[in-house]
């Protein structure tokens, strides 16, 4: 065991990973046949003409999105449907045989181009599962026709921060399932864009397991390679479509990282978590879905259990028929980035630099003093990750009248580590790690009273 503590200790992130974690949270926009017809899994044989946005508006996206202080966007170039979003050179079914700007437009150009102009990071989700082309089920023709594509979206649109691969494996219009060539798909995305990460089924960021916003409690970004297989995956993954399955999050494995769960790794490896959920019950627009969109509070708890369990948050925001972000999600959207500002307004501790416990201390302690007495209501904590994640268990103490007095504990810390409680005074405050693998090096230590 004490072999295997130590691998784990000595496991960091590579600087695509790390760039990745520094953005917290990030906009998924489901978008494409799926908006026009009220599906979620279209079948592939929709018409294009069904696709007519009548106001498209990528401008409009990219400012809401920012305005709500997410860091970057990633489209649904193509979902089950096969439905390109950009005139690819590959296959018919596209936007240049919708009605929409005469065929001559490019939804991919333009939510790329918009995202730039905003200072928005740009992904895409490309589905590796594709019910329409008749290649799909026939091996290389169908993994050929693939990597074209991802070609085309990893040249001609500028930089491309995520590539998102969902777990989905299905049968094509020909009955047939197909044999994906993932590693033939990776070595194209490091060759093109090598600063991508690539999502779910990939290599560098973990699904966290559920659809519905839901976290754990001890989220380790160093886990047994085993989690990394596209099996595990694909069999966690929907299987139909399924409106249960986006609520529920029994399926979800709750300890990957514990030293029980590591205990017959074979590897470890840097595998951090993304959590992805809709802002409405559905990953498309539906109207009938316009009074279901998340409250700002709902938002709020969805962020906590993700961002602030060393998950990352990818919220799915879906444009409607117009091509513009309904007015139910803009305002969802905003007032829970007015409820963000009002949870964590200012850092009331001084600036804090970096602290590295002394490693031959059993349980490492970290003190410091308030300018003056102060009263809080969250605890925000981080390691440094570029130190790999360290600590297994902590309590937090507060100073008060002279007296410690016991506030919160918690078990790992990771990138990120949000506490929130009824408010409380202190002059001081004390991290007690009481349990950790390698060196722990805290990176952030802060507190917020609430408006
Ligand atoms: C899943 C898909 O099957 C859903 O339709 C949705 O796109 C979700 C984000 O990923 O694998």
């Amino acid at each position: 065991m004490k072999n295997l503590v130590e691998q784990t200790a000595a496991v960091r992130p590579s600087p695509r990973q790390l760039a990745w974690q520094k953005l917290e949270w990030y906009a998924f926009c489901h978008f494409g046949m799926n908006t026009f017809t009220g599906n979620e899994w279209g079948d592939g044989t929709e018409p294009p003409s069904t696709f007519r946005p009548t106001d498209f508006d990528p401008d409009q996206w990219a400012e809401v999105i920012k305005a709500a202080g997410m860091k970057g966007l990633i489209l649904t170039c193509k979902h089950h449907d096969g439905f390109c979003l950009w005139p690819s050179k590959y296959t018919d079914y596209s936007v240049k045989n919708s009605p929409f700007e005469d065929g001559r437009g490019d939804i991919v150009g333009a939510v790329s181009d918009a995202c730039r102009r905003h200072g928005l990071k740009f992904g895409i989700y490309l589905s590796p599962w594709d019910r329409h082309d008749p290649r799909y089920g026939q091996g290389k023709a169908y993994n050929d026709y693939y990597l074209n594509q991802l070609t085309e979206l990893l040249t001609q649109y500028g930089p491309v921060f995520a590539v998102w691969l969902d777990g989905a494996c299905g049968e094509g219009q020909n009955g047939k399932v197909q044999a994906y060539d993932w590693d033939a798909y990776y070595r194209l995305i490091r060759k093109l864009q090598p600063d991508a990460t690539i999502h779910i089924c990939g290599p560098d960021v973990r699904w966290v397991g559920n659809e519905a916003g839901v976290g754990r409690k001890s989220e380790w970004s160093v886990v047994p390679s085993y989690y990394a297989g596209n099996d595990y995956t694909a069999e966690r993954s929907q299987q139909a479509d399924d409106k249960r399955f986006r609520k529920s999050h029994n399926q979800m494995d709750k300890d990957l990282g514990s030293r029980k769960a590591i205990q017959d790794a074979e590897r470890l490896i840097w595998f951090p978590a993304e959590t992805d959920v809709s802002i409405r019950p559905g990953w498309f627009f539906h109207k009938a879905e316009n009074h279901r969109v998340k409250s700002p509070h709902t938002l709020l708890n969805i962020y906590l259990q993700s961002v602030g369990n060393n998950s990352a948050l990818l919220l799915n925001i879906p444009p409607d028929k117009t091509g513009r972000l309904h007015k139910a999600d803009v305002k969802a959207l905003l007032k829970f980035r007015k409820l963000l500002d009002d949870t964590f307004p200012e850092n009331l501790l001084p600036v804090f630099p970096t602290w590295t416990a002394d490693a031959t201390e059993k349980h490492p302690t970290l003190t410091v003093s308030f300018p003056k007495e102060t009263r809080f209501d969250s605890l925000v904590l981080g390691e440094d990750i570029t130190k790999g994640q360290q600590v297994e268990a902590y309590t937090v103490y507060r100073k008060w009248h002279g007296h410690w007095k016991k506030l919160c504990h918690g078990t790992v810390i990771g990138y990120k580590k949000i506490h929130r409680f009824r408010p409380v005074t202190a002059t001081e405050l004390k991290v007690v790690i009481t349990a950790h693998r390698g060196t722990p090096t805290l990176g952030k230590l802060e507190v917020y009273q609430s408006k």
